[in-house]
């Protein structure tokens, strides 16, 4: 993979490791992943959340945090890993779909000013949660956006939960899309640094990356992240996109955003450099078994 030369976003060069281009900038700064966000308002065909210790994939973690937990387990956090810089929000579930999230960003930001707190979203609450988010003192923004035509978007996710109700198919697939977009949009306004996550998944959005890229601009993201699939719960059967795949679609997305090549897949409950280090152990020590 090659890493670029000059730094992305010089400001979060080196202090943030998924915000940083340069082969040196991603081995310099640690993140902890604080596992508190317990459910999803969306049903993507390709996950499975999961409890436990072993599988190293977003979507586990060896047990859900309180908010209290999470606030303990970062200033502990600050103790044992000596490059900490970043506090990010990640799942198991997705973090707007509760207030355990936000709850969590708002004491961490009020006890740790200097921190950086970042946060990965489907997207789905964004444009009613997002000024919380600035609020709470969340700087930088992850969101997951698979496609942006309904039709291939209602293969990868095909029921959403909306204002207390199930929506289905194309129906579901436009209302996620459509609050994406204008989340991001908003995000932008407010001051984010913007990434977006694309799963990429054989034979359903390998044709579109470009597509998801230019529209994902225009809204306001700066970087893309292409994610090849981990064949899971119902998309199982599809496999893993192999090189030449992968190769294609960061070339299709590289025409309109900066390409992030360095992503490790991480668990909800991740700690240390990603890729590098890995402190879950120490932090947690015994207390970090599936309940
Ligand atoms: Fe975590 Fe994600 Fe923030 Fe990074 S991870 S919430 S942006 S601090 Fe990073 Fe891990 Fe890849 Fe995510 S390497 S899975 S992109
Ligand atoms: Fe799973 Fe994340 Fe999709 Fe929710 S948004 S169903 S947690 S992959």
């Amino acid at each position: 993979r090659a890493a670029r030369t000059t730094p992305a976003f010089p400001d979060l060069e080196g202090k943030h490791p998924c915000f940083s281009t340069t082969a040196e900038g991603h081995a310099k700064a640690a993140r902890l992943h604080l596992p508190v966000a317990p459910g999803c308002n969306i049903d993507c065909a390709f996950c499975r959340r999961d409890f436990n210790r072993v599988e190293q994939r977003p979507g586990v973690a060896a047990r859900l945090l309180s908010p209290d937990d999470a606030v303990a387990a970062t200033g502990r956090a600050l103790r044992i890993v000596p490059n900490l810089a970043v506090v990010g929000i990640a799942g198991p579930g997705d973090p707007l779909a509760s207030d355990h999230a936000i709850e969590t960003f708002s004491r961490i930001h009020a006890l740790w000013p200097a921190l950086t707190l970042c946060v990965s979203t489907n997207g789905l609450m964004l444009p009613e949660r997002v000024d919380e988010l600035a609020a709470a003192g969340v700087t930088t923004l992850t969101v997951t956006v698979n496609a942006v035509d309904p039709e291939i978007q209602a293969r990868v996710t095909p029921k959403i939960a909306w204002k207390r109700k199930r929506v289905n198919g194309v129906e579901a697939a436009r209302r996620l899309i459509d609050n994406q977009l204008a989340g991001i949009a908003r995000a932008e306004k407010l001051g984010f640094t913007i990434k977006i996550n694309t799963v990429l998944i054989p034979t359903v959005n390998d044709h579109h990356i470009g597509e998801v890229a230019k529209t994902v601009a225009e809204a306001g993201a700066r970087m893309i992240n292409i994610i090849p699939l981990i064949p899971e719960g119902r998309l199982a059967h599809l496999g893993e996109p192999d090189f030449i795949a992968r190769h294609k679609a960061r070339a299709a997305a590289g025409k309109h955003l900066t390409v992030f090549t360095h992503c490790q897949r991480c668990r909800a409950d991740a700690v240390g450099t990603p890729g590098l280090t890995d402190f879950t152990r120490e932090l947690y020590g015994d207390d970090i078994r599936a309940e």
